[in-house]
């Protein structure tokens, strides 16, 4: 296991869209277990492939209070099962020191594969629902900062290409 590296926006390979998982083989294991390492050690509660530069259709999340309840979704579909949205102050490991607050559908069916390969259904409402949809984003190159005016959006990237500026 492994903690890996984050990309940040707004790194280009944050764009790309991820293509599907076909092998559930030992390095895929070793790939999931160290995407929660790095999620864990970084304080976040979800954490896609894009985000450690590997474009697989590829998510972990962990939205629990104690954080113990690891969860896993491979090559995921969302279906939006109730009309309404829910706002959040959203984050993101990629977009370090900014949250923005974000409307999204708020209740979400997932149909996704496990580890092992096998296919799983969930529900979802509130954080988990939230969390699923902005992970499922950086699969498809998208970035919670695309839902906030250009002006904000503009001033995260100053701000974030100056910091990166200084620690190379
Ligand atoms: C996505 O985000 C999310 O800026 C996951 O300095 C966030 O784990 C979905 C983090 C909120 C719904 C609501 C961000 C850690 C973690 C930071 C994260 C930071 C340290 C973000
Ligand atoms: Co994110």
């Amino acid at each position: 296991m492994a903690v890996l590296q984050i990309l940040e926006f707004p790194d280009p390979r944050l764009r790309k869209v991820a293509t599907p998982v076909t092998d559930f083989d030992a390095d895929l294991q070793i790939l999931i277990d160290s995407m929660f390492e790095t999620m864990y050690e970084a304080q976040g509660i979800g954490l896609a492939a894009t985000q450690i530069n590997v474009h697989k259709r590829l998510l972990v999340l962990d939205v629990s209070e104690n954080k113990d309840s690891p969860q896993v979704f491979i090559n995921p579909t969302v279906e939006i099962i109730q009309p309404g949205l829910s706002e959040y102050d959203e984050g993101c490991l990629s977009v370090p020191g900014f949250y923005e607050t974000v409307s999204r559908p708020y209740m979400i069916r997932v149909k996704a594969l496990d580890r092992m390969g096998t296919p799983f259904e969930l529900e979802a409402d509130g954080l988990l629902a939230t969390c699923i949809q902005h992970e499922i984003d950086h699969l498809d190159g998208k970035l919670f900062v695309d839902y906030i005016s250009a002006l904000k959006r503009q001033r995260i990237r100053t701000k974030l290409e100056k910091e990166h500026k200084q620690s190379a």
